[in-house]
Parts: structure tokens; C-alpha cells; sequence
């Protein structure tokens, strides 16, 4: 494929989406992916500020991620854990000794008064990754999942109740203090990118954060480059996390078609491609129909090749 000039910018949060960095991170010329990465997760645990889909997508391009457990470090220990478990200590998140080194890195780093977006770079250059990750904001968003007239803190409805509360809403605390991360704004305005990738990451709680940031949609929907989205639904499951469940909770079909429709109905031509898997091509028509152009594509992820393969299918929509 020729070497696409300028560079990509691709909005991930979740294991979905770092799987598709992974495969544009491959395809591309070496520092020619920017990712923004949801920050929503993020919370503060044991003293410590923790940042999963950063730290996800800093694991995943470094070839460190664990693949089995789908976050934190591969080969991992957990005899902090285990010494804390018998401090009767909080062990509901589980953090491994080599992860945490990451949470204590970055947590003495803000303490010092580093940026998120200095310290997401530092350990970027720290893993050898030439991508650029950019948080999606340096402002503090946290998402809430809305459930049964509770407010869930996000890692709470995610890990400790693993994801069992039916769900009634989200809300994004903070977000209307949020500017978008000025670097990527200021590559925007330059119109450094070639295509934007929205990654197949959960609609709800890894791409609505970032999106409904002030200033943030309008923007990518205004710059030149193409916006192609993948869809994390699949011949109607999401392949990963809680997805198709919270669709059903909320009465969207839980289809790519009711995900083209949840994205069509908040942001109006922001999509200019949407990319199906090929077992829900019967789809394409009523997707067209409103207004974006469909693309079939192999979707899953099982392999390297395949992520390299999505990733170059994206790609040669944009040309
Ligand atoms: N997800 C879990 O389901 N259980 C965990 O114990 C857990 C610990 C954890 C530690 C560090 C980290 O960066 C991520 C971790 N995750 C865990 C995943 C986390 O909940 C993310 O928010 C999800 O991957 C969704 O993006």
C-alpha cells in the first residue's frame, strides 16, 4: 500500500480499539499514528492515578499487553496484591507488581505537576512506541454509569459489579470544564491527518466521552480529512466488553445499524464510512440510508494479520 503522506489520527478506548491501533501502528510509517485515547475510565484507587485505556494502549504498542486477561502487563506477579489481600486491603481492582510500577510513576509525575499529556508521551518514548498517544483531555472527565437510580463510578460498575447493573444512562463528570487535547487540535488545524479511525470501541463509555467533549466532534467533523468508524457490534454481539448489553438495556438494536443509528442521531456527518463485518452485509442498504457510505470488511480481530488486514481495509477507503 502506498505510504499514506500525511498522518492518521484514530480515537480508541477499551481492548477493541487498542487492537486496531495496533494494526494501523503496523501498517503505517513509523510515527505516523496519533491515537486519542478515552480518559473516562480513569480513577484515582489506593492513592494512585490510574489511567486503563491509556495504559491499554501503551501495553498493546509496546507488545507487552496481556493478552488473557485483555489489560495490564503479560507475565505479570501479583504478590502486592496478595500482601494487600491479607492486609485486608482493597483488591477488587487488580493491579500486578509490573503494573504498578505504571500507576506509581505517573501518579509521582502529576504530583510534580506533569501534564497527562507529558507524562502519556514520556512513557510512550519509555516503550519504544513511535505512535503518538494523546489523551483525549488534560481536564479530569469521569464517566458514570447510570443504573437503578444509583450513579456508578465507572470501574466500579465495570470491575467490582462487573458489569451486571442493567444500565439507564451515562454521564461524563467534568466534561463541560474539558478543552480537547491542544495537540491534537493543533494537528487538526493543520490539517496534518490523512483519515480519522474511530476504532470499534464501546460507543457508550469508551467513544461518547471523547466525542462529547466541547469543540471536540464538531471539529473532526469539519476537517478535511475522512472519518471512517468501525463497528464494535458484530452479526449482533460485541466482540468484547458490555456493548451489546448496554444497547439492549438502552432499547437500541443491538446491530450496526442501531450502532450507525446511536452515532447518526448525536453527530450529524460526522461519519463518512462506516465498516461492517461481512456477516452483516444485509445491513449496508438501511446503513447507507443514512447518509454514510458502508464498507464490508473481515472486522474480528483473532491474529496480528488480521488487525493489520482492518487496518489496511480502513485505510484503502480513504486511499
Ligand atoms: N478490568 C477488570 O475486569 N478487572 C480488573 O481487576 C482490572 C484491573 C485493571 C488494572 C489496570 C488497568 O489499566 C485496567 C484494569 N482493568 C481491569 C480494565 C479496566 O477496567 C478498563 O477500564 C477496561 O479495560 C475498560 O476499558
Amino acid at each position: 500500500m502506498k505510504a499514506l503522506q500525511e498522518s492518521v489520527l484514530a480515537l480508541s478506548g477499551g481492548v477493541g480499539g487498542a487492537k486496531l491501533a495496533l494494526g494501523l501502528a503496523d501498517v503505517l510509517p513509523q510515527g505516523q499514528l496519533h491515537v486519542m485515547a478515552n480518559t473516562g475510565d480513569d480513577f484515582r484507587h489506593l492513592g494512585l492515578h490510574i489511567s486503563p485505556d491509556i495504559d491499554t494502549l501503551l501495553y498493546t504498542l509496546s507488545g507487552k499487553a496481556n493478552e488473557v486477561l485483555g489489560w495490564g502487563l503479560a507475565g505479570e506477579t501479583w504478590s502486592v496484591m496478595d500482601a494487600l489481600e491479607r492486609l485486608r486491603g482493597d483488591t477488587w481492582f487488580r493491579l500486578g507488581d509490573n503494573d504498578l510500577a505504571t500507576h506509581l510513576w505517573r501518579t509521582a509525575q502529576i504530583e510534580e505537576g506533569a501534564s497527562l499529556l507529558q507524562i502519556t508521551d514520556t512513557l510512550a518514548r519509555q516503550l519504544g512506541i513511535h505512535s503518538h498517544i494523546h489523551p483525549m483531555c488534560e481536564e479530569r472527565v469521569s464517566t458514570i454509569v447510570h443504573s437503578e437510580g444509583r450513579n456508578l463510578p465507572f470501574q466500579h460498575y465495570f470491575v467490582r459489579e462487573q458489569c451486571k447493573p442493567a444500565v439507564t444512562g451515562f454521564s461524563f463528570e467534568g466534561i463541560a470544564q474539558a478543552s480537547p487535547n491542544p495537540n491534537v487540535m493543533a494537528l487538526l488545524a493543520d490539517e496534518a491527518f490523512s483519515a480519522i479511525v474511530v476504532c470499534p470501541s464501546n460507543p457508550f463509555v469508551s467513544v461518547d466521552p471523547i466525542l462529547q467533549i466541547p469543540q471536540m466532534w464538531t471539529t473532526l467533523r469539519d476537517c478535511a480529512a475522512p472519518l471512517v468508524l468501525v463497528s464494535p457490534i458484530v452479526g449482533g454481539i460485541a466482540l468484547k466488553g458490555p456493548a451489546a448489553k448496554m444497547m439492549s438495556e438502552l432499547g437500541v438494536p443491538v446491530t450496526a445499524l442501531g450502532v450507525a443509528q446511536h452515532y447518526c442521531d448525536l453527530y450529524p456527518d460526522l461519519l463518512d464510512y462506516f465498516v461492517i463485518d461481512e456477516s452483516d452485509a444485509t445491513l449496508a442498504p438501511e446503513i447507507a440510508s443514512l447518509g454514510v457510505e458502508v464498507a464490508i470488511a473481515p472486522t474480528i480481530m483473532n491474529n496480528l494479520g488480521d488487525k493489520q488486514r482492518l487496518a489496511q481495509c480502513v485505510l484503502g477507503l480513504v486511499g
